[in-house]
């Protein structure tokens, strides 16, 4: 992580805490755990917001050096991710095409399940959270399938838990399979270890009883990165 990546990480933690977006209390996941905390994307809900959260995503993929031909965004959060974190981009002198898919395959009208720029070339997958890494597998599944190559993937937070297979726990995370066994870059703009630093750093007993609880259970289910 460079000086500029961890700043970012930083600044985006804050945004998300700030905005209500990131929680603490007791959440299910996905997977069934318990969890103190929760970053729900779909609470960037204005235009500020949202352009704020676009503006994250643009800099830190262009801070991580990927290369890319294309954004992807798979419904329904990553529609509105891929649309105006293309926008960011095209800000930042990157104007790359963007393309999203739909979950039902439309029989009239311009037909089929994918909207926007044709899939080729390298493609870059924006996505909110990547958990148990579901929703990637059927991203990569539609880019291969059109004939292009899924490339990366750039989330909000990587939470750095390990994944699940069939309801039981493994070694590594989601993010680390999508990078070792798929090879596949991947560029989160904060990952759990920003969030401890970020709550170690705040005053007040509230967010140190919040870091204890974070704290406790990325040793439960947290990953070596
Ligand atoms: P996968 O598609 O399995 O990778 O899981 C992504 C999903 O995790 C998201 O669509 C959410 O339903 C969920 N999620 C969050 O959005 N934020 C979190 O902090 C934790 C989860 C989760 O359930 O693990």
């Amino acid at each position: 992580q460079s000086p500029e990546q961890a700043r970012l990480a930083q600044e985006f933690v804050r945004f998300a805490v700030e905005s209500g977006v990131l929680r603490f209390g007791e959440f299910k996941t996905k997977a069934g755990r318990m969890s103190p905390y929760f970053f729900n994307a779909g609470l960037f809900d204005d235009g500020a917001k949202m352009g704020r959260l676009a503006q994250f995503y643009a800099q830190a993929i262009v801070a991580s050096g990927i290369e890319f031909d294309m954004v992807f965004g798979p419904a329904y959060k990553g529609i509105p991710l891929a649309a105006t974190v293309a926008v960011e981009l095209a800000r930042l002198g990157r104007n790359v095409p963007f393309a999203y898919n739909r979950k039902e395959a439309k029989d009239h009208g311009e037909g089929g399940t994918l909207v926007g720029a044709p899939l080729r070339g390298r493609v870059l997958i924006v996505d909110d959270v990547m958990s148990a890494g579901t929703a990637a597998r059927e991203s990569i599944a539609l880019i291969r399938a059109a004939g292009a190559t899924p490339h990366a993937v750039a989330i909000a937070l990587d939470r750095e838990a390990m994944a699940t297979e069939n309801g039981q726990d493994v070694a590594y995370s989601a993010v680390q399979y999508v990078r070792g066994q798929l090879g596949m870059q991947v560029c989160a703009i904060a990952k759990l270890a920003d969030l401890l630093l970020y709550l170690q750093a705040s005053g007040g007993d509230a967010m140190q009883a919040h870091h204890g609880r974070v704290l406790a259970y990325r040793q439960r289910y947290g990953v070596d990165e």
